[in-house]
C-alpha cells in the first residue's frame, strides 16, 4: 500500500482522473481518494514508481507520505 500527497487535486474532476491514471497502469489496483487531505492511498502491485510518474504524466505532481 502506498499513500501519496496530490496537491492539485481538488475536485472531484481530479480523482477520478487519478483514478483512471492509476487503472492505466494496474486495472485491478484498489484507490481510495482523500479530496480534503489531498491524499490518494493505491493498494496494487504495480511499481511505486510508475504509478508516481503516471500521475505527473496525467497533470498531478505528487509526494509520497
Ligand atoms: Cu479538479
Amino acid at each position: 500500500m502506498m499513500k501519496l500527497k496530490v496537491p492539485k487535486m481538488t475536485c472531484g474532476h481530479c480523482a477520478s482522473t487519478v483514478t483512471t491514471a492509476i487503472k492505466t497502469v494496474d486495472a485491478d489496483a484498489n484507490v481510495e481518494i482523500d479530496l480534503a487531505e489531498q491524499q490518494v492511498t493505491i493498494e496494487s502491485h504495480a511499481d511505486a514508481d510508475t504509478l508516481a510518474a503516471v500521475l505527473v504524466e496525467a497533470g498531478y505532481p505528487n509526494e509520497s507520505v
